[in-house]
């Protein structure tokens, strides 16, 4: 697999301020690879690779979910959760991508899922708090992400529950799930 070819056809997929975030998750997920000890070649592929498809039209994503093997149950939530598994089945079926542990970090970086693995952590974290972020509590998740993963992450997810219930919107099952698990293995 070429890098530069993957960076070039990744930036392709998405406007330049898509791209910055990226480039900041890539750069915030190696870090924290070597922090926690993560292998940080993965960390560096599934964080160029984890908004493949953010960019792309709903109905392009809508098309795929209804007439590929990825699950149909995303089309009763919100439009968000779409881009991580399609993206995963994108980057599989145009760039070979094969490693599962990288495919299952992005498929899963926006939902979390029970027993997530380090990889797991390290991307959704990244994508928490990569330098280009601003939202209200991203410097205390900053903080906690010194030196606690789990406890960053779940002050991540307790944000985005908390969002979502205020906007009335659908909380999908796996954010739950990985909230909880979250919780009991830092007690
Ligand atoms: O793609 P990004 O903007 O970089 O970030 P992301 O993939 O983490 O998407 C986060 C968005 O997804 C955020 O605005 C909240 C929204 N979302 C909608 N429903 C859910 C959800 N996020 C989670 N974790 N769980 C949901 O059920
Ligand atoms: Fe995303
Ligand atoms: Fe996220
Ligand atoms: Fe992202």
């Amino acid at each position: 697999m070429n890098r530069e070819a993957l960076i070039e056809a990744t930036r392709s997929q998405m406007p330049e301020k898509r791209w910055r975030h990226v480039q900041g998750v890539v750069d915030t997920a190696v870090e924290l690879a070597e922090r926690f000890g993560g292998d940080k070649d993965k960390a560096w592929l599934a964080a160029l690779l984890h908004d493949y498809t953010k960019a792309w039209a709903t109905d392009r994503m809508e098309k795929l979910i209804r007439e590929e093997d990825l699950p149909k149950e995303l089309l009763e939530h919100d439009k968000e959760l779409w881009h991580a598994h399609v993206g995963a089945w994108v980057v599989r079926r145009e760039h070979g991508i094969d490693d599962e542990e990288v495919l299952d970090a992005i498929r899963y970086h926006t939902s979390g899922r029970e027993r997530m693995t380090l990889l797991d952590k390290i991307v959704c974290l990244a994508d928490y708090i990569e330098p280009g972020r601003d939202f209200p509590g991203v410097n205390r998740i900053r903080e906690l992400a010194q030196n606690n993963l789990e406890e960053a992450l779940l002050a991540g997810f307790d944000g985005t529950i908390k969002l979502l219930v205020d906007q009335g919107k659908r909380i999908f099952p796996l954010t739950v799930l990985a909230r909880n698990d979250l919780l009991l293995t830092i007690i």
